[in-house]
């Protein structure tokens, strides 16, 4: 593992670009769920797809807003990791860094990255389903058993977030395209690379020349297309490769 990591980190330190895509498993050391994980507790029962999609809206929004809360609130209790925060210190070894996620969390930003692309939007922002105004929750709304109306339209709220079919902000996933089409290296930290178009970008980096690193503790599409496979927990592996990138800096 030791000479896995030097690898990784004399690569990340030649790269004139890095570009990090990061998925919910970067967060499961803050105690945060994976999207993948086995429900439990009152949503063990319940398909997290089904519900994170417009027809599982349809069908009983009361439903998918309690879950919502439930996670909101789960978040609300949960700090980053040293995984978050050896990200956020790559970001300013190497010479230029982009950190992409898939995650709704805001955990990157709290341990101090300071761009983040997010390609499925956010938990913690609130928008009309139908003229998607924005909407700001007061404490009664969260504790609510079903979402507000909109205040310009009458249709209900909904959490800012990318669901199953729906479409990704467009400008960021053209952004994260071109970074991935012209880094040296990507880091591919804790997603399954299941769900498309974020799944893509490891695949247009290798096909540019990049390295891909994948870091999971279980093997994957990425991980068998990837130059080096780091296995384990991201919050034991990045700050070791982030070590090693600064250990690297201070001696040349
Ligand atoms: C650790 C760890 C530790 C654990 N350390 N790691 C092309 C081909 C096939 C299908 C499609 C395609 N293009 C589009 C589609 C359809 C669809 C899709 O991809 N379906 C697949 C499931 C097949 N994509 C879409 O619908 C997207 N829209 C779109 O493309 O629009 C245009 C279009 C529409 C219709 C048709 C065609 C095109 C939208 C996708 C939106 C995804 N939204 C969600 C929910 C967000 C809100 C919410 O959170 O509720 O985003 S789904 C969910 O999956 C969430 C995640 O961001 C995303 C990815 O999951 P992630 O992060 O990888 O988590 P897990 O749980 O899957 O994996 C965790 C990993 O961590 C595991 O590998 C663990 O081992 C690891 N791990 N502990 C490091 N300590
Ligand atoms: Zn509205």
């Amino acid at each position: 593992m030791r000479e896995d990591i030097d690898w990784a980190a004399r690569r990340l330190e030649a790269a004139s670009r890095v570009v990090c895509l990061t998925g919910a498993g970067v967060s499961a050391e803050s105690g945060v769920p994976t999207f993948r994980d086995a429900q439990t507790g009152l949503w063990s029962r319940f398909d997290a797809e089904e519900l994170a999609s417009p027809e599982g809206f349809e069908r009983d929004p009361g439903l998918v807003w309690r879950w919502y809360m439930w996670r909101l609130d789960q978040l609300k209790a949960a700090a980053p990791n040293p995984g978050h925060f050896a990200l956020a210190q790559l970001a300013g070894l190497c010479e230029r860094f982009l950190l992409v996620t898939q995650n709704v969390d805001s955990l990157h930003e709290q341990a101090g990255s300071g761009e983040v692309l997010h390609l499925h939007g956010s938990l913690l922002h609130f928008r009309c389903n139908s003229c998607a105004a924005p909407h700001h929750l007061t404490g009664e709304q969260r504790r609510a058993e079903s979402p507000p109306a909109c205040g310009l339209c009458g249709d209900l709220v909904r959490p800012d977030v990318v669901w199953f079919g729906e479409s990704l902000p467009w400008d960021v996933v053209e952004e994260a395209a071109d970074a991935a089409q012209g880094c040296d290296a990507m880091l591919v930290i804790g997603t399954s690379g299941l769900v498309y178009p974020a799944a893509q970008l490891p695949l247009i980096a290798k096909r540019a020349g990049a390295a891909v690193i994948d870091v999971n503790p279980e093997p994957g599409p990425i991980s068998s297309i990837a130059d080096l496979f780091l296995q384990g927990k991201s919050g034991e592996i990045l700050p070791a490769l982030a070590g090693s990138v600064a250990d690297r800096r201070a001696n040349a």
